[in-house]
């Protein structure tokens, strides 16, 4: 089998170890690697039987690499990549820097894989809460379509980064050692036993940049204006895993058993639905796991055709680092890389 020159940027941040490991969990066909960041230039890292050095990102870095995974923030990204892509290295990219290009596919291999045939050298991964939830409406928008989305979050730390999974940790061992935590610098407030209605920065509408990714992003996807999308999206502390209340209202009327029948057996999807067993998806049963946990599921019973479902997965995983490189195996099987 062919193998790949791969590099990764932002390798030692939260995603970017994630990328490390399912690389080598997923043995993905390596031939040359190279690992490129900015704080870290000169770290040494074990990668399998390899002993790789973290290096700057130069001009010429990208020359002779087929693959680069890019994890390192958008204004890297908008500055590198279309160099890298110039130079024959396609560039997969997780910053919000790229989604929403025309020119750039957006893409959750379960939902719109085919959508990698049209790029252009720069393929973007979505957000994280995206991610999830359109893995989980694809079927069922198929299906019945999908008139309106009403979604709040509760997501984890680690998708702020180290510093903040570190900033969570110390503030939780402060309080429970009755010492007075040292002043917040991630978040704006104290994230520990707390729940701040702000990720990202705020946008002139009042919504979130977060929230306001979650509606463009899912209509992108999903190819479809006309589906109404309205997000509030919540930090809280826990670690990893984000989890989501999601209300919907479709065009065709869909029973309980007719939304786990469309969402059993599919991939990427686990169905935790047995409240009799207290059983539904937690964010701590889906951290290191590749699915999407759905559970929950029940009629909204104040409107005609609506459903209420808890969606839940590793925000690291599927919501970055696995998805980025699910994308990538999707293009090598498609000839296109
Ligand atoms: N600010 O990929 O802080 O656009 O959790 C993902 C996560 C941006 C993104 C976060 C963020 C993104 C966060």
């Amino acid at each position: 089998m062919r193998k790949f020159n791969v590099i990764v940027l932002g390798a030692t941040g939260a995603v970017g170890m994630e990328f490390r490991k399912i690389l080598l969990q997923r043995n993905f066909p390596i031939d040359k690697i190279r690992f490129l960041g900015e704080s870290s230039v000169g770290r040494e890292i074990q990668f399998g039987t390899r002993k790789v050095t973290v290096e700057a990102v130069t001009d010429d870095c990208f020359k002779g690499y087929d693959i680069a995974l890019f994890s390192a923030g958008g204004e890297i990204s908008k500055k590198v990549a279309p160099a890298a892509a110039q130079s024959g290295c396609i560039v997969i990219d997780n910053s919000s820097a790229w989604r929403m290009d025309p020119e750039v596919p957006l893409v959750v291999p379960e939902v719109n894989p085919d959508d990698v045939e049209k790029h252009k050298g720069i393929i973007a991964n979505p957000n994280c809460s995206t991610i999830q939830m359109v893995v989980a409406l694809k079927p069922i928008h198929d299906a019945a379509r999908i008139k309106r989305i009403v979604v709040s979050t509760y997501q984890a730390v680690s998708g702020t980064g180290l510093a903040a999974i570190n900033e969570c940790l110390e503030q939780s061992k402060d309080i429970v050692n009755n010492r007075e935590i040292s002043k917040p610098e991630v978040y704006p407030h104290q994230i520990a036993f707390n729940a701040l209605p702000h990720i990202d920065v705020f946008l002139e509408n009042g919504y979130t940049k977060e929230e306001m990714k979650m509606v463009n992003e899912t209509k992108k996807i999903m190819k479809d204006n006309s589906i109404g999308v309205t997000a509030t999206t919540v930090r809280i502390p826990v670690l990893y895993g984000h989890s989501e209340s999601v209300n919907i209202e479709t065009e065709k009327k869909l029973t309980v058993e007719d939304v786990r029948k469309l969402l059993s057996e599919k991939p990427g999807i686990k169905l935790a639905d047995n409240p009799e067993r207290n059983e539904y998806p937690l964010a701590i049963n889906s951290a290191g796991k590749d699915d999407v946990f759905i559970g929950r599921i029940r009629e909204d019973e104040s409107i005609e055709n609506g459903i209420n479902l808890w969606i839940v997965s590793d925000n690291i995983r599927k919501g970055a680092a696995l998805n980025t490189i699910q994308i990538a195996e999707l293009m090598i099987g498609k000839g296109l890389i």
